[in-house]
């Protein structure tokens, strides 16, 4: 059976809880998912936005003075911070489906676990913009059971100066760090002790290249000193069968293979 990943790469991924995939997508491909998201933002998408979470931008660049976390277009800019749902387009729905995803989620869940999305997001900085995230884990009290496994593709290069994921390697065998908070995020003693810059190791991309994380890996992002935008696409893949505690379940993107 053709496999995407070598065991090296796994025994990589293992050691240091991320693993670079290299350029998985043409420049036909990416100038096509830039062109989607532009759209989604400049409102002209063919896409029902009532089922598509759109955040704006800070404009102070702290996280808390990012905008509100809710379904619908919020304006013609190109300043949101964060849309999510895009499996319900069509372009990233069929690329978050792609083979190499399926045999990393078969992997990481086996092949009799069905795959769901907790979420399929474009993350954004925009230009001498962007909005400082802080260090955390990708984990949720709210679920019953944990995701495991992120993939970020880059959509613009993403470099240090523009606000690159940055992550503190071999963080994700540590356990979770701070349980209690709904979703993973260190308080700020924590973080100084965790994440300590000369351990930091930014996670510079490009464009059309992915990573995949372990969603126990530290990471966080900075605002974007430069004039490129640094837009990029994450999704988180789960077990199908994680249900949320007030009764939510989510999209399905694999089945299980029938026993
Ligand atoms: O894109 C970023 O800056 C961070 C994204 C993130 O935290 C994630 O994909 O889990």
């Amino acid at each position: 059976m053709h496999s995407f990943l070598t065991e090296d790469q796994w025994a990589q991924y293992d050691e240091d809880g991320y693993i670079k995939l290299g350029k998985l997508l043409s420049d036909n491909e990416l100038g096509a998912l830039q062109q989607r998201i532009d759209d989604i933002m400049l409102g002209t998408a063919e896409i029902d936005y009532s089922r598509i979470l759109m955040q704006l931008d800070s404009t102070t660049g702290k996280y808390n003075d990012a905008g509100e976390q809710s379904k619908g277009w919020k304006g013609k800019t190109l300043a949101y911070r964060k849309i999510q749902d895009l499996e319900l387009d069509s372009l990233f729905g069929e690329y978050t489906n792609r083979p190499i995803f399926k045999e990393i989620c078969e992997r990481m869940y086996g092949d009799t676990t069905p795959i769901g999305c907790f979420r399929a997001m474009f993350m954004n900085k925009p230009s001498k913009q962007g909005t400082y995230l802080p260090w955390h884990q990708d984990a949720w009290t709210a679920l019953d059971r944990q995701p495991l496994i992120t993939l970020w593709t880059a959509l613009d290069p993403a470099t240090k100066a523009n606000g690159c994921v940055e992550v503190i390697p071999r963080s994700h065998k540590m356990g979770l760090i701070n349980p209690n908070h709904a979703s993973g995020f260190l308080t700020e003693e924590l973080a100084a002790e965790y994440c300590p810059k000369d351990k930091v190791v930014y996670l510079e991309l490009e464009p059309g290249e992915v990573a995949l994380l372990h969603n126990w890996l530290l990471h966080s992002s900075d605002i974007n000193h430069t004039d490129v935008s640094r837009r990029a696409f994450s999704v988180c893949y789960m077990d199908g069968n994680t249900v949320a505690s007030n009764g939510e379940t989510f999209t399905r993107l694999f089945e299980a293979v029938p026993a």
